[in-house]
């Protein structure tokens, strides 16, 4: 096995990770405890007397948020993050049972009650989300001795799980992962085995939907006690303090989407529960759960060298990509639902592709590139990142997007927090850990570039050292330096990604042409059309290779079947989606505007928006137009976006 260590290197992504360590991380946090996420531990741990506050599942945002820390504690020593870490660490040793359980809602609120409501209340969520930031914890010198809260919380879940049917699965998956991640560092194969058994199981309940009923009543039950208890709390108490809750996401909601959710839920699609996973060959119901549970089959086919779930996990993948994404690569186009509509259904206005559902398909591509060797799952994962992802975090670190429409009147800004503050910290905790998503070492110990992102290599390959840098203009010129730093004395062979997106491809070695090739497209969102192209080399400290990927600006023509975009088109160039923005045109309604197809322009803005490259264009009347990349839209203030245009038609066309 080789070991690997990583980090990035000042260029683009490290200018996130320098925003999400030194703004985001501290934001959540003052959030956090605004909202009195941190005070439900402290509850707990009787260091307060106060009401408990927030959704059943709010525990998942403080683990997520420690998931962050850990991760960007292995980057860089940060004391004041530190101080938070460890007070975080000891409020939840505090509130953890004994016997490994952990969920404030009951221990505050039901004490006697546990695992109730299973499809509803998040418990084993929350379990989960608290197992992975200890996993990731466990990297730190000084914190390794911390994994036993992981462990005493999984082993409370295989207690109290193991053997049983399939009612006894979690409406939301994410344990799965957990458990996954837990077997990866202990060997401890209770977790594997227990990771398996939910999703076996998941899909066989049978009369879901009557059990579903009843979960339901029983928990708008116990909401509504909780509300009648808070009600008699703050009576006697008229000095708690009681922030408001930031109000929730907005998002343009088809006419019948009650119904449909109503259907989507009892049928048991919103919770991937209509039938067996192995079943499951296209996505279904809430998007984040269905990635989550993607994610989960991939890393149990991996970590097993089996193929239980790869079929459908394969099928499913490339549905997904044909009749179920954005341009974006967002997904999950239905709000309410939260998650997925009918094939094509992709309203640009209606695009709820909330910013958790596009990390869960980039935590799925990670895994699948991992199980699969194949090129295509990077080249989404760099797709999503770009656009569907990143898009859901501000310039300042501080705002975000929940839901991410593809056009916007003015309706969907970005926020500071949300009642339901999932995003945020999903987005530091993948940001932090970016390093780790850059290489894959395969078992012939080649390496899998999968990531064109500036950074260090350090791989211990046997006895011996490679290392290497990556240099990375991807963005704006296309343009990668591959930096050998360090070689052993056998050959090593990189397998280099040739991205979907790009039509000419040059491949050189210190300046020597290897590869020269005009890919023959389809391009833009076809995934399938990325490759590997293998070097096998004796290499010597300072060898050079050079990557040129050339970076059009290309119009893109949405599938015919999605009605509302029919003569519509988006831009792209290179692994970007761009849109334009009403701040960059006043007095423009970027809703009636025809599109000149001949009249592109790429000019270079280094003082707008953290320095970008803009297309320029203009109208059929002339008028001048600046589209931005997508992921920097509402970083202004309040303003009207729009991802797709009227194109004029060429002659030739
Ligand atoms: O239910 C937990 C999280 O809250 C889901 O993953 C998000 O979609 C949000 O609804
Ligand atoms: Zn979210």
């Amino acid at each position: 096995m080789s070991e690997v260590t990583s980090q990035l290197l000042p260029g683009f992504w490290k200018s996130w990770q320098e925003l999400n360590a030194h703004s985001a991380i501290l934001h959540q946090w003052n959030q956090l405890e605004r909202s009195g996420c941190i005070d439900n531990f402290r509850i707990l741990a009787e260091e307060k007397d106060a009401f408990r506050r927030g959704w059943y599942f709010a525990d998942s945002d403080a683990y997520k948020w420690l998931d962050a820390a850990f991760n960007i504690l292995s980057c860089q020593y940060d004391p004041q993050l530190s101080i938070l870490v460890d007070q975080l660490i000891e409020l939840v040793q505090k509130a953890q049972a004994a016997d490994g359980y952990l969920y404030t809602f009951n221990q505050i609120l039901f004490f006697e009650v546990r695992w109730e409501n299973l499809q509803i209340e998040h418990e084993l969520y929350c379990h989960g989300h608290l197992i992975e930031a200890f996993v990731s914890g466990a990297q730190l010198d000084g914190y390794e001795d911390k994994l036993q809260i992981a462990c005493k919380a999984a082993d409370r879940i295989v207690a109290d799980f193991n053997g049983k049917g399939p009612a006894f699965t979690p409406g939301h998956e994410e344990i799965e992962i957990a458990l996954l991640r837990l077997y990866e560092l202990t060997g401890n194969q209770s977790y594997l085995d227990m990771a398996r058994q939910f999703l076996e199981k998941r899909g066989s309940s049978f009369g879901f939907g009557i059990k579903l009923v009843k979960q339901a009543l029983s928990n708008n039950k116990r909401v509504k006690e909780v509300a009648e208890r808070k009600a008699d709390y703050l009576a006697a108490n008229p000095a708690a303090e009681q922030n408001a809750l930031p109000e929730g996401n907005k998002a343009k909601e088809p006419s019948n989407i009650q119904r449909r959710w109503i259907v989507n839920t009892l049928s048991g699609k919103f919770f991937q529960q209509h039938q067996p996973v192995k079943k499951q060959t296209k996505p279904a119901g809430h998007a984040v759960r269905y990635a989550y549970l993607q994610t989960a089959g991939t890393m149990i086919d991996k970590l097993t060298e089996g193929s239980a779930f790869l079929d459908s996990l394969e099928k499913s993948w490339q549905h997904m990509v044909a009749k179920q994404m954005y341009i974006t690569g967002g997904i999950g186009s239905l709000p309410v639902i939260e998650g997925f509509g009918r094939d094509y259904e992709l309203d640009p206005g209606f695009a709820y592709a909330e910013t958790c559902a596009a990390l869960g398909s980039l935590f799925w591509n990670r895994e699948m590139v991992k199980l699969t060797g194949k090129a295509c799952y990077s080249d989404l994962y760099e797709w999503q990142i770009y656009n569907a992802v990143l898009v859901g975090m501000g310039l300042d670190g501080t705002t975000y997007f929940y839901n991410n429409p593809l056009t916007s009147d003015g309706e969907v800004q970005r926020q500071n927090w949300y009642e339901v503050p999932c995003c945020p910290s999903n987005l530091s905790r993948t940001f932090a850990a970016l390093q780790n998503d850059i290489i894959t070492i395969q078992k012939d110990r080649s390496i899998d570039i999968q990531q064109y992102i500036s950074s260090q290599h350090i791989v211990e390959i046997g006895s011996e050292t490679f290392t290497f840098e990556i240099t990375s203009d991807l963005l704006w010129k296309g343009e990668t330096g591959i930096t050998i730093k360090q070689a052993p004395r056998n050959k090593v062979k990189l397998n280099l990604r040739l991205p979907s997106w790009a039509e000419k491809r040059q491949i050189s070695i210190n300046g020597e042409k290897l590869h020269n090739e005009i890919s023959s497209g389809p391009f833009l969102l076809n995934p399938n059309n990325a490759k590997w192209l293998s070097v096998e080399r004796q290499w010597t400290a300072g060898d050079q290779v050079n990557l040129n990927f050339d970076m059009p600006v290309r119009t893109y023509h949405p599938h015919p079947k999605i009605k509302s975009l029919q003569g519509k088109t988006a831009l792209t160039r290179g692994p970007l989606v761009y849109c334009l923005e009403s701040v960059d045109q006043p007095g423009i309604d970027l809703f009636s505007i025809v599109l000149d197809p001949e009249k592109f322009v790429v000019e270079n803005a280094p003082e707008l928006l953290g320095g970008v490259q803009l297309i320029k264009a203009q109208t059929n009347h002339g008028e001048p137009l600046v589209f931005i990349p997508y992921h920097l839209w509402g970083n202004r203030g309040p303003s009207q976006m729009t991802v797709f245009v009227d194109i004029e038609s060429k002659e030739n066309e």
